[in-house]
C-alpha cells in the first residue's frame, strides 16, 4: 500500500517529522497527543496507513490486535492498566486525522460526557 505523502501520522511513522514516541512494536507506534485531555493521553497508530478502525479491522485484523496490545502496554506503564480506548470514526464523531488512531486516556477518574 502506498503512503499518502500528506499524512501527518505517516510522517511520524517514517521519522520525517519528530514526535515523542513512548512505545512501539513491529506493527504500531504510540506517541503523546499534542492536546492532552487527561493526565495520560497517548495515540496508538498502525505503521501502515488505514483511514479508520473499521477499514483496518477488515484489511488486517492482526494489525488491529497489535495496536490494542500496544495500547494495553502503554496503559499498564502509565495508568495502572485502567484506561479508555477511543477510535473516532468520521468527522461527525470528531475524527480530524485520517490515519487510524486509538486515543488511550487515563490517569484520573474519567467522566462520560462526549460533547
Ligand atoms: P481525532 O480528533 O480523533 O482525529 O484525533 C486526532 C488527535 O491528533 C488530536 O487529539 C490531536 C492529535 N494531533 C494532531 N496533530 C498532532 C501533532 O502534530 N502531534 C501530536 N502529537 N498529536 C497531534
Amino acid at each position: 500500500m502506498s503512503l499518502p505523502l500528506d499524512c501527518l501520522f505517516c510522517k511520524f511513522v517514517a521519522g520525517t517529522l519528530a514526535t515523542e514516541i513512548v512505545a512501539q512494536n513491529e506493527r504500531a507506534i504510540a506517541f503523546r497527543d499534542i492536546n492532552p485531555q487527561a493526565p495520560v493521553h497517548v495515540l496508538v497508530i498502525p505503521r501502515e496507513h488505514y483511514a479508520d478502525v473499521a477499514t483496518l479491522a477488515a484489511a488486517d485484523p492482526q494489525a488491529l490486535a497489535d495496536l490494542i496490545e500496544l495500547a494495553q502496554e502503554v496503559a499498564l506503564d502509565e495508568a495502572d492498566g485502567e484506561y479508555r480506548l477511543i477510535f473516532n470514526s468520521g468527522p461527525l464523531a470528531g475524527q480530524s486525522v485520517f490515519h487510524v488512531h486509538g486515543h488511550v486516556l487515563g490517569g484520573r477518574k474519567l467522566g462520560w460526557t462526549p460533547a
